[in-house]
């Protein structure tokens, strides 16, 4: 495709559009303004920099083994770099702490600092990135089945230090940037079967939490995550959705809402208008799962169509922050991230398209047929003439284009590692 013939299809795109009393500046205006905070862990696998031998656990598994993988700091920065000029807009990166730059010491979860992320911001700056953390709890030899909830006290303490060092690693992005860092919380604690003593492990959990966030970080949005099991734990799980949505509430935090972490016919779109009436914001995990939590990579499905349409139809974009959570480790990871990241905005853009006056109004007057056929509708209409526009003035490949690109670094530089 040229330049021309790109400008052209936005400009009959933009007159459909306006037919229906949709503005497609304001929509782009609107998309530029959504950051994604992309998941560092999708060049790696989730591996990070503790080269402490440990495989990854905590019910969370990457399946594949596809060359290119990133194997140090460098490698995993080169990738992020080289991903950002395939995204348009300008996004931020999500760092777990076992990222931190270790430079090959053995430091414990119990002993990470801001210095250990100090390059990571040093380079966020010169990117032009904000950064978001989250903690880690599994892959290591004291993660078993339970960390914060965990019957001994000294593995909690333990925990707990870990976390709200991993907190003020967060506050000092935020500072530093500029930009109020989002901490994530998910631990994996649960067990594989039947367990008699759950509320005694969800009120070791909570006085934990208590603990970690009686510290206070000004520059961070704190966030807790919940999950409905992990593999090997599949009976049951300490931070449920009850218990983190209970407790993000009633202290004023966010609720992490991943995509995968719910029953399978369940999606997150509908619970979205829900938390927004008790909380300020929410953190979103963009993720895709296949009839379980498989974080496979995110794809323009119902579901993430439906996720965006909520946000922009509940007015919330400025309450949402929006990371991704997906791991594949069977093609080439550079591909999954713009795939899932091209998706998600595709996704928004449509909801932000949205003839939703004409929806709500057919609504109103129960014009069920009228709505219904406006929603299928809408779903013709040129917005992805729309999104390559959008490519084309971020100055980033249009439409397929990215393939061929990939395919060259993937030559000129995956293939050698
Ligand atoms: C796991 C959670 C969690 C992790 C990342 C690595 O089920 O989704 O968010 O995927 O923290
Ligand atoms: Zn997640």
């Amino acid at each position: 495709m040229t330049n021309e013939t790109i400008i052209a299809a936005y400009q009959q795109a933009k007159e459909r559009y306006a037919a229906l009393g949709i503005d497609t500046d304001k929509a782009l205006n609107q998309l530029e303004q959504i950051h994604l905070s992309l998941h560092c862990w999708q060049t790696d696998d989730v591996t990070g920099f503790e080269q402490s031998g440990e495989a990854l656990s905590g019910g969370i598994q990457a399946t594949g083994n596809y060359p290119g993988k990133a194997r140090n700091i460098d490698e995993v920065r080169q990738d992020i770099e080289y991903v950002k000029t395939l995204i348009p807009g300008d996004h931020r990166l999500s760092l777990h702490a076992i990222y931190g730059d270790f430079k090959g010491k053995k430091v414990d979860r119990d002993q990470i600092e801001p210095c250990h992320f100090q390059s990571w911001i040093d380079w966020a700056k010169a990117n032009n990135m904000k950064l978001d953390f989250n903690s880690t709890s599994f892959s290591h030899p004291k993660s078993g089945n339970m960390t914060l909830s965990h019957r001994d006290q000294g593995i909690r303490d333990f925990w707990i230090e870990h976390t709200i060092r991993s907190r003020k690693i967060a506050e000092e992005m935020g500072r530093q940037l500029g930009s109020p860092a989002c901490h994530n919380l998910w631990i994996h604690d649960g067990s594989k079967d039947i367990t008699v003593d759950r509320y005694l492990y969800r009120s070791n959990l909570k006085e934990s939490l208590d603990k970690i966030f009686a510290v206070k970080c000004p520059n961070v949005k704190d966030a807790v995550e919940c999950k409905l099991f992990g593999t090997g734990l599949e009976s049951f799980t300490v931070g449920s959705h009850e218990f983190y949505m209970g407790y993000a509430v009633q202290n004023g935090i966010m609720a992490t809402m991943d995509m995968g972490h719910f029953h399978p016919t369940e999606e997150v779109y509908d619970k979205l208008s829900a938390l927004l009436l008790f909380s300020k914001e929410i953190l979103l995990h963009v993720s895709r799962p296949v009839r379980w939590d498989s974080d496979h990579v995110v794809i323009l499905n119902d579901s993430l169509t439906m996720l965006a349409q909520e946000i922009v139809w509940a007015n919330a974009l400025d309450r949402v922050n929006y990371g991704l959570d997906y791991f594949d480790a069977s093609l080439n990871r550079i591909g999954a991230y713009v795939i899932g990241s091209r998706a998600t905005q595709k996704a928004f853009l449509q909801a932000l398209l949205s003839p939703i006056d004409r929806l709500r109004k057919a609504e109103a007057e129960e014009n069920f047929f009228e709505r219904l056929a406006l929603l299928e509708e809408a779903k013709g209409l040129p917005w992805n003439d729309v999104y390559n526009y959008f490519c084309l003035t971020h100055n980033v490949p249009v439409a397929e284009g990215y393939i061929a690109e990939i395919h060259n670094y993937e030559h000129n530089v995956l293939s050698k590692r």
